[in-house]
This record gives C-alpha cells, sequence and structure tokens, in this order.
C-alpha cells in the first residue's frame, strides 16, 4: 500500500487540470489517469500513472472500458473498517482518497446538428459516471470533485489542514449526484425522443407491450415554445390518446381538471358523477350530478335532448355555469362517458375530454368531432400521482408536497357565526365551491348553488376585486334564469355560441351601451329585437336568488366581501380565519344571517 494519498484523474473537460495536478503533486499526492488525462500530466513534465498500471488491464473497446475495474472501485469504495482493510490487503489495492471526474459531452453532441444515433451513445459516459457515483457514495472518506471551478478550494484546504473538510466533502458528493442525475435526464430525454414517433396518439399505443412515458405535444404554451412534450420520469404514462393530439395548454387543463372531477366524485358517499369544464389552467365551471330541472335544461341547453343521465347532468350544469368562458374547454369527467354526455359534448365547441372510459358508442361520437381532431384522452383512474412535485421557473426548480389535502363536509365543521344551520345541500355546495378553488390560479372566490359553480374569480391580485368578479358572473348566471331570457326570439338557425354571448351582452345590459355597429350586428340575430330588462325586473330576479354557497381560497382581509356575496344571495360561507378583521367579518354575516365556517385550511394556487 503506497503512503502517499491517491487522487485518481479522468476528465473529459481539461480546463484547468495542469494547474490543479502540478498543486496536488506538491502537496504529496501521487496521481494516477485515464489515457487522455495522464496524457496531458505526463506532457506537461509532471510524473502521474497510467490507470491500467493498477488494473493491469489495458483500456479496451475504444475506450469504452476505462477506469472500470474492482482495483479502481475498490480503491474508492473501501472504508476504514477492518473487514474492507483485509479485503484491499488480500487483493492489492490501494484507497484512493480523492477522484476528479468530469463526464464526457453527451449534450453538446446531441446538440450537434449532424449528430447521428451512434454518434451520441459513443459520448454516454458509463465509466466517469461510474466513479462519481462511488466516490459520492464513499464521501464519508473520499472527495469526488466534479467541477474545474472546485480546483483552488480542494488544494487550499490541503493545504491549511492535510485533508478536506467533512463539510467539503458533503458538499462535492451532492454535486456529483447532481451532475449524474442531470446527465441521466439528458440521455432519457435524448432516447425518449428518438424512439417516439410525433403521433401522439400513435405513441401513446405503440410501445409492443412497453409502456411509453412520453406525450408529443404540438408546441408549449404558445406557438413558437417549440419543442414541447410530457413525460413521467417514473413507471407508466396514465393517459392514453384515443384521438387527436394535446397542446401542452390542454394538458395543464386535462391534469388538473382530472385531480379535480376525481376528488369531487369521491367527496360523496355515495361517489357523485363530477363534471368540470376547464380553461387556462381554471375551472369555468364544475359540477356533481344534481338532477336539472326543466327551467335548468333550458338555462343549460340541453332541453332538447330526451335522457340525460347523472353523468351527463353534471357536465351540463358545469358547462352552464358560464357558457361563455367554457367556449372551447378541456372537459373532465370522473366516470366512464355514455352516450347522452357524448352527445352534449358533440355539439358544444370544446377542445377536448379526459375521462377513465368510454363507453363504445360515447366514444365513436367523440372521435368524430371536429373532422376526428378532437382530443379524447383516456385517464388511468387508478394513478396515484408523486407526493413531492417540482418545476421549474426560469432554470430554478422549486420543489413542494402537493395538496393533497382532502375536502369534504368535515372541513366546514367549525362555524363561527350564530347562525350554525348548515343544510345537506349546503354541505355540497361548499365542497364543490372548495374542491374548485383548489385547481384555480390564486386569488380565488367561488359561489356555487345545485351542486355546480354558478361564479368563480380567479388570478386576482385583490380579494375584494375577485370576490366582486365571481359575484358578477353569478349575478348573470341567475339573470340567464330570467323568463325574458329564455323566450327571447332568436332567429332559427341561430349557433349555440352566438346565442351565448348575445345572453350575455343582454343580461350585463353592455348591449346597449355598446358602439351602433355592435348593437345592429347583436340585433340582427333576433326575430324581434328584445327591450332591455329593466332596472326593476333585474332587481325582483335577483331577490329570488338565495341560498348560494360561498368559498374562498384565503381568508377575508375586510368585511367588504361579506357585504358582496350577500348581494348575490349567499347564505352560506367559508374560508380559512386569521385575519386580523375575523371578528369584523362574522360580525357582518351574522347581521346577514350568514352561516359562516372557518375552515382553517388555505387553498392558494399557482
Ligand atoms: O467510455 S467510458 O464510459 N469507460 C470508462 O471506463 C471510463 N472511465 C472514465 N468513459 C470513461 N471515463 C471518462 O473518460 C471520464 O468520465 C472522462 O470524461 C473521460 C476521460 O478520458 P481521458 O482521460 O482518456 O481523456
Amino acid at each position: 500500500m503506497s503512503e502517499a494519498p491517491i487522487a485518481l484523474l479522468s476528465v473529459y473537460d481539461k480546463t484547468g487540470l495542469l494547474p490543479f495536478a502540478k498543486g496536488l503533486k506538491e502537496l504529496g499526492f501521487r496521481l494516477l489517469g485515464s489515457g487522455g488525462t495522464a496524457k496531458q500530466i505526463r506532457e506537461a513534465g509532471m510524473e502521474i500513472e497510467d490507470v491500467s498500471s493498477i488494473t493491469k488491464a489495458p483500456e479496451m473497446l475504444g475506450g469504452r472500458v476505462k477506469t472500470l475495474h474492482p482495483a479502481v472501485h475498490g480503491g474508492i469504495l473501501s472504508r476504514e473498517i477492518e473487514s474492507d482493510l483485509a479485503d484491499l490487503a488480500t487483493n492489492q489495492i490501494s484507497p484512493i482518497t480523492l477522484v476528479v471526474c468530469n463526464l464526457y459531452p453527451f449534450v453538446l453532441q446531441t446538440q450537434k446538428p449532424d449528430c447521428t444515433l451512434a454518434g451520441a451513445i459513443e459520448e454516454i459516459d458509463i465509466g466517469g459516471v461510474t466513479l462519481l457515483r462511488a466516490a459520492a457514495k464513499n464521501h464519508a472518506r473520499v472527495s469526488i470533485i466534479s467541477s474545474p471551478s472546485d480546483y483552488n478550494v480542494i488544494l487550499q484546504e490541503w493545504k491549511e489542514s492535510g485533508k478536506v473538510s467533512d463539510e467539503t466533502k458533503r458538499g462535492l458528493a451532492i454535486k456529483a449526484f447532481e451532475s449524474t442525475k442531470a446527465y441521466d435526464e439528458a440521455i432519457a430525454d435524448y432516447f425518449r425522443k428518438m424512439y417516439s414517433s410525433t403521433d401522439s396518439a400513435a405513441d401513446s399505443k405503440a410501445g409492443a407491450g412497453v409502456a411509453y412515458q412520453r406525450v408529443p405535444l404540438r408546441y408549449g404554451a404558445n406557438p413558437h415554445q417549440k419543442p414541447a412534450q410530457a413525460f413521467v420520469e417514473q413507471g407508466e404514462m396514465p393517459i392514453k390518446i384515443l384521438s387527436g393530439s394535446p397542446g401542452y395548454i390542454n394538458l395543464l387543463d386535462a391534469l388538473n381538471s382530472w385531480a379535480l372531477v376525481k376528488e369531487l366524485a369521491a367527496a360523496f358517499e355515495p361517489a357523485l358523477p363530477a363534471a368540470a369544464s376547464f380553461k387556462h389552467v381554471s375551472p369555468a365551471g364544475a359540477a356533481v350530478a344534481i338532477p336539472l330541472d326543466d327551467r335548468e335544461k333550458k338555462v343549460f341547453g340541453v332541453d332538447d335532448l330526451k335522457e340525460l343521465s347523472p353523468l351527463a347532468s353534471a357536465y351540463a350544469r358545469a358547462r352552464g355555469a358560464d357558457r361563455m368562458s367554457s367556449f372551447g374547454d378541456f372537459i373532465a369527467l370522473s366516470h366512464t362517458v355514455d352516450t347522452p354526455t357524448a352527445k352534449i359534448i358533440s355539439r358544444e365547441v370544446s377542445d377536448g375530454v379526459i375521462a377513465p372510459g368510454y363507453e363504445p358508442e360515447a366514444l365513436e361520437i367523440l372521435q368524430k368531432k371536429k373532422g376526428g381532431k378532437y382530443c379524447v384522452l383516456q385517464m388511468d383512474a387508478d394513478y396515484v400521482p408523486p407526493e413531492i412535485e417540482t418545476r421549474q421557473v426560469y432554470g430554478i426548480s422549486l420543489q413542494q408536497k402537493r395538496n393533497d389535502c382532502k375536502i369534504d363536509e368535515t372541513l366546514f365543521k367549525n362555524v363561527v357565526t350564530t347562525n350554525k344551520e348548515l343544510t345537506k345541500q349546503a354541505i355540497t355546495d361548499l365542497t364543490v365551491a372548495t374542491l374548485a378553488l383548489k385547481y384555480t390560479q390564486s386569488n380565488s372566490v367561488c359561489y356555487a348553488l345545485n351542486g355546480a359553480v354558478i361564479g368563480l374569480g380567479a388570478g386576482q391580485q385583490s380579494r375584494i376585486h375577485c370576490t366582486r368578479l365571481a359575484g358578477e358572473k353569478a349575478d348573470n348566471w341567475w339573470l340567464r334564469h330570467h323568463p325574458r331570457v329564455l323566450s327571447l326570439p332568436f332567429k332559427k338557425g341561430t349557433k349555440r355560441a352566438d346565442k351565448a354571448n348575445a345572453i350575455d351582452l343582454f343580461v350585463t345590459g353592455n348591449v346597449f351601451e355598446a358602439d351602433p355597429s355592435e348593437r345592429s350586428q347583436w340585433e340582427s340575430l333576433f326575430d324581434e329585437v328584445p327591450a332591455p330588462l329593466t332596472k326593476e325586473e333585474k332587481e325582483a330576479h335577483m331577490k329570488e336568488l338565495t341560498g348560494v354557497a360561498c368559498s374562498s381560497d384565503a381568508f377575508f382581509p375586510f368585511p367588504d366581501n361579506v357585504h358582496r356575496v350577500r348581494k348575490s344571495g349567499v347564505q352560506f360561507l367559508a374560508a380559512p380565519g386569521g385575519s386580523i378583521m375575523d371578528a369584523e367579518c362574522i360580525k357582518t354575516a351574522d347581521n346577514y344571517g350568514i352561516v359562516f365556517a372557518h375552515t382553517d385550511l388555505r387553498l392558494v394556487s399557482l
């Protein structure tokens, strides 16, 4: 066994190598190097042994095997324990103190325009990764230096204390593990792209029994953001593409809306079919299966359909929350899609649907939509996402535990107002509203009635703006139930989306203050031009909106929110406590006889 500490050097990037080797020599290290590394040091006039001098085996297979040998890895991995030391002695292996290694430039190679598959494969470093991992594993004894930027620190520490501190060794080990992780990610990414087609539907079906882990996406959030893909790092991709080709926003909506309906259905005993209509990563509507009365069928545009299954009722309600926002939605359904639900979807403008399964006739209807381009996704209902989620912003990885809190009736037990009468229906509505918030960009406030969202404010920086926005939506939703709206004399053949837009202009009154050209275009949709809804008509109708539930994703900072929700018929309120104005908010709720539950659960979602 050699007296001098041994440093093993094997680097592709030879930046700073010579001064570092010189420094190590001066500190009394015995140097060992792989082919090119040893050559460069030797040519600079320094003494260094080839790795083959300890392995007694030449580099082989054109360099594919250089350092992969027990003499190397025994020397790196041995601990200072009796049995390891005995093994070293028996096999005449010397312990290695310092490993200096950086890897073949796989990424650089694959970025070259003329890079071939064979060329990329040759740049997959095996021995170097093994050196890094072995030395990092044994960092209690060994220092693993994977970056030239650390050379000086190591020389300095050794000069001062004759060793590398434990703290430095730990930091070096993390760095080495991170570099092998990134390296393997790049390799997996390369092969994912290389070995899968660009046709996402074909991709998810292909694989000869091997589960595909990647869905190529048309582009990212915008058409100029290419390339784009979705993949899982572990296990199987839980989504199957049955038709169409999803984009980046489609998948964001699909995954978030699926999570919402899965949890929504399971929040009730027995489970209730649930539906969501998503746009840009927030729900436009969400609902559970509560049968529709005749007026609701008319308001939600399904009065001409003979049969409405529970799932169809849930989607009719979800879509009916805000028909304008739902234009071009991504739909999530908690249960196997049946024909009545597929029939509703088939005539709405929509981008895609995700569900755990499709009845054959329903699938046939959906696959015909948009000339076969409608995106139909099948979700593995048993899929459980990892507990920790990571995203990157501006190159920095942010990690957190997934928001896996359960939302059910137990959340609303702490009623803080004098009136404590939470009805069963109110609990259902608060559950729907609160679960919708869990998947809405914050700040968010949601009003719900009859098991459905009726007004949702998303992404506002101020809570009262959010409460107002959601309240205005709830008001408009209710005005769409006005008898004069239900009998608007639309010309025959007016499209569903045009009707939705025209009704919105009518109930908000915007069209009566609009530019004459917009107004005449609006008027052209009717057989007879409707007179505006008067202030009195609106007020009388709004008085009939009662029993509404409202939930907020964080506390109310001021009682203005409570005053506002009351104007939209809110009788039941849920929000976390914790504001210095809590007492004021409760007092305001008491003045109105509102039942207010403090949830102790903040649901900010970003
Ligand atoms: O082809 S390898 O995977 N086989 C090996 O056994 C091996 N050992 C070290 N590549 C291997 N290396 C890598 O060689 C190192 O990671 C380093 O990047 C490079 C240094 O080679 P050279 O010293 O010949 O310039």
